[in-house]
């Protein structure tokens, strides 16, 4: 692949140039620690060890709170590249004892992985459709037509969607082919984070994806899950340490509902809307998001002990979508 390929349009690999770029076998390239520790402060906060079970499969609820991908690393023409590769696949997630269905997933999981750059990076995606249909990847935030990710990428094909990284924000990926709504209903999603130039102060930073699960086809959710699991943070509580600034990106891509909101139990939190903002534009502890929307919230605790936290719609929480925060002393 030569070092400096610039792609007009979404285009349909060959096989050959699949083997090239190394596609032939899934799997996302490790993250860049040392960028890491340059731009994110997150490297410097102390964070309260999470128990990540073996069992942890298609979902991962523990591993995905505070994992991100930062793709490969590569210098091109004087710029940065992130390099990310997603391949969609399909799986059979257990959504409790006695229910499990099928979804599509990318790079084995689902959620998709959390993708993080900085501002003015360049972003390349090689995505590798494996899940038997059609599919797309369709990213927020601004880019040329052509990079718009609408264009079916049929099973077995690949394209490179490349763009620059902007603006910053909590932003999200997801596949665009009709019917979109079923498509992300039945997993192709991820959030897509875009960070400011200038680092935003450390904090334990913590993902939170909201998405239903629509088990019987007939357009209503049965189940609801923060990052993949019904129930999951209710019986493994997130830990977070007493007066530690915890930042959430929260996205909910909860199709068949018009909007959720999310509730914080005996606190309040500051907003920053879309992510898109350095300062907060109000301080409160429920928020109202229609599907897509998403924020970063920020907040610590005063005093340790369990605290809620869930859509104030019941029947979303009660069917999933309701977790823990265990405010533990440091
Ligand atoms: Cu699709």
């Amino acid at each position: 692949m030569p070092s400096n390929l610039a792609l007009g349009k979404e285009q349909l690999l060959s096989r050959r140039q699949l083997l090239k770029l190394g596609l032939g076998s899934t799997g996302v390239v490790g993250a860049a620690a040392l960028w890491q520790m340059a731009n994110h402060s997150q490297s410097i906060v102390k964070v309260p060890p999470t128990e990540i079970a073996a069992s942890e499969g298609v979902t991962q609820p523990m591993k995905m709170l505070r994992n991100f991908d930062y793709g490969t690393l590569k210098h091109e023409n004087g710029r940065n590249i992130r390099e990310f590769r997603l391949t969609a696949g399909t799986s059979v997630i257990q959504l409790n004892s006695a229910v499990s269905y099928n979804i599509w997933d990318l790079n084995g999981h689902i959620p998709g992985p959390t993708l993080r750059v900085k501002q003015g990076e360049r972003v390349r995606i090689l995505f590798l459709n494996k899940a038997g249909h059609s599919h797309s990847l369709h990213f927020h935030g601004v880019h040329s037509a052509d990079m718009d990710g609408i264009r079916p990428v049929s099973n077995g094909s690949a394209t490179i969607y490349e763009f620059d990284a902007e603006p910053y924000g909590v932003h999200l990926y997801h596949c665009h082919i009709e019917p979109v709504t079923r498509h992300i209903a039945k997993g192709l999603y991820g959030m897509f984070i875009i960070d400011p130039p200038k680092p935003r102060p450390p904090a334990d930073e913590i993902v939170l994806v909201m998405a239903g699960y629509d088990v019987n086809d007939d357009s209503h959710n049965e189940y609801y899950a923060f990052n993949g699991l019904p129930h999951h943070y209710m019986d493994n509580p997130i830990r977070i340490y007493k007066d530690q600034l915890i930042r959430l990106y929260v996205l909910n891509i909860i199709e068949y509902d018009p909007a959720v909101t999310f509730h914080l139990h005996a606190n309040f939190f500051n907003v920053y809307r879309s992510g898109m903002t350095m300062t907060p534009s109000e301080k409160t502890d429920v928020i109202t998001m229609g599907v897509a929307e998403r924020h970063i919230l920020e907040f610590s605790f005063r005093y340790p002990g369990k605290y809620m936290f869930h859509p104030h719609q019941d029947a979303i929480a009660e069917n999933g979508c309701m977790g823990v925060f265990e405010v533990i002393n440091s």
